[in-house]
């Protein structure tokens, strides 16, 4: 039964992972025995990440290469088919948020979110489908949010990007299922994270930022996630375990979805 979640043999590419979730899962996919690729945009990160990764006991492999550019992406998936075979598993993390009100966002800042959040795992999916089809099989994993079910002030952008991204992750499912392809999301709930560190910010008074209390008062866990409580779901779905999963969004929240929240003192 636990052969069903090894990796082994399996090229795994996991977007955005020289820090945070994707760090996370993708160290958790090189444990279950994948070899690991990955990337983001600033060659310095990558090359220490790298280092990170090795000093692990992880096979990883770095690309600078931004998700929004079809021309990078064209040429990494082609790189990394040359020298290491074809993406067996990939996990489309790469992500960013902006938290501004909708009256005072520019267009631009809402394009910006929606090009990483979005658009780049259509592009990265478009890039490694084709060798997935040619093999007979393929694990697309698409990192969406609470914010792809739930909405709250400041984050129209990115709650737009993760609820398409949501439906990008079952209209893939529909159109690769055929080929053995299974296309699924996560869906993290509060996870300790440089994404998330603004609103962990201890006060000025040492007490604790009161969104951090909020989101206590959210979570039936009563903690934040960390990069390691993904590291079980995304080898889950990487793996032969999850063959007849497909278009499914595993929600890793602790309960935040499941709950009312706690009645106030
Ligand atoms: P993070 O700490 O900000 O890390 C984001 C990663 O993505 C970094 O490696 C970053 O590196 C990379 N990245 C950003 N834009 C990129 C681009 N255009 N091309 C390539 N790489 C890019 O974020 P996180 O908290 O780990 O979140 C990772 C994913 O999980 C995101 O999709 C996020 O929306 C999602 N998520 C997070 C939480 C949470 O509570 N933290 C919860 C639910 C979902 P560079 O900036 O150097 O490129
Ligand atoms: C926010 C947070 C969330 C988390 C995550 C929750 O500002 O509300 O950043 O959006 O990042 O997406 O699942």
């Amino acid at each position: 039964m636990l052969n069903n979640f090894s990796l082994k043999d399996k090229i795994a590419l996991v977007t955005g992972g020289t820090y945070g979730i994707g760090m996370g899962m993708a160290t958790a996919l090189g444990q279950a025995g994948a070899k690991v690729i990955f990337n983001a945009r600033r060659a310095e990160a990558v090359k220490e990440a790298e280092a990170n990764y090795r000093a692990a006991g992880i096979d990883a492999h770095g690309y600078v290469c931004d998700v929004t550019k079809e021309d990078q992406v064209q040429a990494m998936i082609k790189d990394v088919e040359s020298k290491h075979g074809s993406v067996d598993i990939l996990v489309n993390n790469a992500g960013i948020i902006k938290r501004i009100p909708v009256l005072e966002m520019s267009v631009e800042e809402f394009s910006e979110v929606i090009d990483i959040d979005l658009i780049g795992p259509f592009i990265v999916s478009k890039a490694v489908a084709p060798s997935m089809i040619k093999k007979g099989a393929g694990k697309i994993i698409n990192i969406c949010s609470m914010m792809s079910e739930l909405g709250r002030e400041t984050v129209t952008a990115y709650a737009a990007a993760k609820g398409g991204l949501k439906m990008l992750t079952k209209n893939m499912a529909c159109e690769f299922g055929e080929h053995n392809i299974q296309v699924n999301g996560i869906g993290p709930g509060y996870i300790a994270t440089p994404q998330t560190a603004p609103l962990r910010e201890p006060q000025a008074d040492g007490s604790r930022h009161p969104f951090d209390n909020f989101i206590i008062s959210k979570t039936p866990a009563v903690r934040w996630g960390n990069p390691e409580d993904l590291s079980g779901p995304v080898v889950f779905l990487a793996s032969k375990a999850s063959d007849f999963v497909n278009g499914h969004i595993l929600y890793v929240d602790g309960g935040i979805l499941a709950y009312i929240g706690k009645q106030p003192k």
